[in-house]
C-alpha cells in the first residue's frame, strides 16, 4: 500500500547489502536488516493494538532499535513522538496526558517509574529491551520480516515534537509525511549527499536536528552514518578518516577546537560540516577555517519548519549568517506587529512557507491559528534581515527562549517553578554568554522579606520537576527586577548586567 514517507525511503534504497549504520560498539546494521528489522518492528506495533493514527511515545537511549522503531511507526501509520531522555517523571506526564499515546516505549529500568503516568494517560509501557527479556524486541523477533506498510497519504502525520513554550505549556508540532519527505529531498540536494558519503551522527534522535536532518537525509541519499551514542572530541577526531560529513550543534565546533587532534590533516577527508540549532558565532567559523580548511555551512531551521535556510554547497559560506532559502521555502521578513512586509536590510519577524512548515499544534487549533499569517506564512518568533545578496541574518528572538548546547530551554517553565517556592516573591530568568553552551541559564530571584532560601535550596527544589539541562547554572538574589513603565520585566538588562558570569574566556 503507498506509505508516502517509507515509500520515498525504499525508491531509493541501494542494494540490501549497503551498510546503514555503525555503532560506536561496532555493530551494523545493512539497509537490507533495516528493512527486515522495521518491518518486525512494525509487526510488534500492530501486535500491541497499535492503529493507523496512534500516537507510540518513546523514552529511549540512542540506539539502532530506537531509529527501527521510528521507522516501524512511519510504516505502520503511527505518529511517532519522541521524548528526551532528560525529562523528568513530571515532564514525561504532560507529554502523555496531552497526546495520549496508544504506547509508550521506554528503557526497561524507566519502565516503573513510567508506569503510572502512563496509566493515567491511559497508555500502555512496552520496553525497548533485548531480545529474551518480553520487550518490543522480542515481539518483533516473532514477527515475520516481510510487513504490508499502512497507506498514508502525504498530508497524514509521521511525527509529532513537543516544542516547549513562551507561555503556558510545550505544544505538539504535528510533521507530515510530505514535510518530513520534502525537507529530506531538498538537503540531500542542496547538500550533494549520495550513496558515498559516510555521516558522523552525534546527535540525540529525539529532536529534528539527529533524527530528521541527519537520519532522513542519510536514509534519502542511501548514504551510510557512524552512528555514536554521544558527541565525544576524541571519538570524533578518531572517526574523521572514515567519514564524510558531520552535522553538529555550535557546541560541537566549539569542543573541538580545543582539541590539538583538530587539523587540516586529520579532516581531509571530510567534504562537509554542517552547523545548526544554534547560531554558531562569527569567530568559531573563522577559527575552524583556519586551523582546517573547511568553511562550516550553517543552516537554519527549527522542529515546526524543519530546514528553512542553508549557506551555499557552492559559493559563499558566510560567517554569521545562515544563508538562503532552501528551494521550495519562500521566507519574508515581516514587521512583528502588522505582519506588513519589510524590505531588504530592514529587521523583522522571520516567517516562512512551504512543504516543510508543519501541520499545526496538536489540539491546540486558536495557537495554531495564532502563529499563521492569512496567506500561509508561518511566524517563526526569530527577528532577522536579509541582506543585499540574499542571505539570511538572524539578530535575535522574539520569543523569550534560551538556546544552550541547542537544546531549547523556555524560561517561563523554570520562573513557574522558582516562583512557587516558599520565600520565593518572584524572578526571572535569562540566557547570558557561555563559552561552551552558547548561552547559560542564569535565574535572579527576589526573596520575601525575611526569607532565607538560598541557591542550593533553589536547586534541590527544581531537581526533581525539571530536565537537568534546564537548570540554571548561576543563582542570584536581588531586591528588585527592573521593570519598565508598563511593569514588564526588562529582561535585556538582566542580560546586560549579567553577561560576564560565565566568563566567555573560561
Ligand atoms: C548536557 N547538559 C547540558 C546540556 N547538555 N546543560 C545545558 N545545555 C545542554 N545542551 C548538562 C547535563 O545535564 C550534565 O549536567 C552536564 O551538562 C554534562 O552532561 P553530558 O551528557 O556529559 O553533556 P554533553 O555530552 O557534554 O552534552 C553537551 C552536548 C549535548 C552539547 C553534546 O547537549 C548535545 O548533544 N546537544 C545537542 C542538542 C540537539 O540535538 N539540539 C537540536 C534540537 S533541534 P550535570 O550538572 O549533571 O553534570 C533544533 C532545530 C534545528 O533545534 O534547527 O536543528
Ligand atoms: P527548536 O524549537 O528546538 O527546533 O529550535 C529552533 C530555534 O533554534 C529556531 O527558532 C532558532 O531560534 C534557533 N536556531 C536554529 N538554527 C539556528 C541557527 N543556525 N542560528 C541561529 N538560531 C538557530
Amino acid at each position: 500500500m503507498p506509505n508516502f514517507l517509507f515509500d520515498a525511503i525504499r525508491a531509493r534504497m541501494p542494494s540490501p547489502a549497503r551498510l546503514l549504520l555503525e555503532t560506536d560498539l561496532g555493530r551494523t546494521i545493512s539497509y537490507g536488516e533495516m528493512l527486515e528489522l522495521s518491518g518486525q518492528m512494525a509487526g510488534a506495533l500492530v501486535e500491541r493494538g497499535v492503529q493507523p493514527g496512534d500516537r507510540v511515545a518513546a523514552q529511549v537511549e540512542k540506539s539502532p532499535e530506537a531509529i527501527m522503531l521510528y521507522l516501524a511507526c512511519v510504516r505502520a501509520g503511527a505518529v511517532f513522538l519522541p521524548l528526551n531522555t532528560a525529562y523528568t517523571v513530571a515532564e514525561l506526564g504532560y507529554f502523555l496526558g496531552d497526546a495520549t499515546p496508544r504506547l509508550v516505549v521506554v528503557d526497561p529500568l524507566k519502565r516503573e517509574t513510567v508506569a503510572p503516568v502512563a496509566g493515567q494517560a491511559g497508555a500502555r509501557v512496552e520496553t525497548l529491551g533485548r531480545r529474551g527479556d518480553g520487550s518490543l524486541m522480542d515481539i518483533a523477533a516473532r514477527q515475520p520480516a516481510a510487513f504490508a506498510d499502512v497507506a498514508r497519504a502525504a498530508e497524514d502525520l509521521a511525527a509529532i515534537l513537543y516544542t516547549s513554550g513562551t507561555t503556558g505549556r510545550s505544544k505538539g508540532a504535528m510533521l507530515s509525511h510530505a514535510n518530513l519527505a520534502s525537507n529530506a529531498e531538498v538537503l540531500v540536494e542542496t547538500w550533494r549527499f549520495t550513496g558515498d558519503d559516510v555521516l558522523i551522527h552525534a546527535l540525540p534522535i529525539f529532536h529534528t536536528h539527529g533524527l530528521f536532518v541527519a537520519t532522513n537525509v542519510v536514509l534519502f541519499a542511501a548514504a551510510a552514518m557512524l552512528f555514536e551514542q554521544k558527541f565525544d572530541p576524541d571519538r570524533m577526531i578518531s572517526l574523521f578518516p572514515r567519514a564524510t560529513s558531520l552535522m553538529g550543534v555550535p557546541t560541537f565546533y566549539v569542543r573541538l577546537l580545543q582539541h590539538a587532534g583538530l587539523t587540516q590533516e586529520s579532516t581531509k577527508s571530510i567534504r562537509l560540516f554542517v552547523s545548526g540549532s544554534a547560531p554558531l558565532l562569527s569567530e568559531t567559523h573563522v577559527a575552524w577555517r583556519a586551523r582546517t580548511g573547511h568553511a562550516i555551512l550553517e543552516r537554519y531551521g527549527m522542529t515546526e519548519t524543519n530546514m528553512n535556510t542553508s549557506n551555499p554547497y557552492e559559493g559563499e559560506r558566510r560567517a554569521g549568517t545562515v544563508g538562503l532559502p532552501l528551494r521550495g521555502t519562500d521566507l519574508r521578513i515581516a514587521d512583528p506587529e502588522s505582519g506588513a512586509p519589510l524590505g531588504r536590510g530592514e529587521i523583522g519577524m522571520i516567517e516562512v512557507r512551504g512543504p516543510n512548515v508543519f501541520r499545526g499544534y496538536w489540539q491546540m487549533p486558536e495557537k495554531t491559528a495564532a502563529e499563521f499569517r492569512p496567506d500561509g506564512f508561518f511566524i517563526t518568533g526569530d527577528l532577522g534581515k536579509i541582506d543585499v545578496d540574499g542571505y539570511v541574518h538572524i539578530v535575535g528572538r522574539g520569543k523569550d527562549l534560551i538556546i544552550a548546547g541547542g537544546y531549547n530551554i523556555y524560561p517561563k517553565e523554570i520562573e513557574s517553578e522558582i516562583d512557587a517556592l516558599p520565600g520565593v516573591v518572584e524572578s526571572a530568568v535569562i540566557g547570558v554568554p557561555h563559552p561552551d553552551l552558547g548561552e547559560g541559564v542564569t535565574a535572579v530571584i527576589v526573596r520575601s522579606p525575611g526569607a532565607a532560601i538560598g541557591a542550593e535550596e533553589v536547586m534541590a527544589a527544581i531537581g526533581e520537576r525539571l530536565a537537568r539541562f534546564k537548570h540554571p547554572r548561576h543563582i542570584a538574589f536581588v531586591d528588585d527586577l527592573p521593570r519598565n513603565t508598563m511593569g514588564k520585566v526588562q529582561k535585556n538588562l538582566l542580560r546586560e548586567a549579567y553577561k560576564d558570569v560565565f566568563d566567555r574566556r573560561a
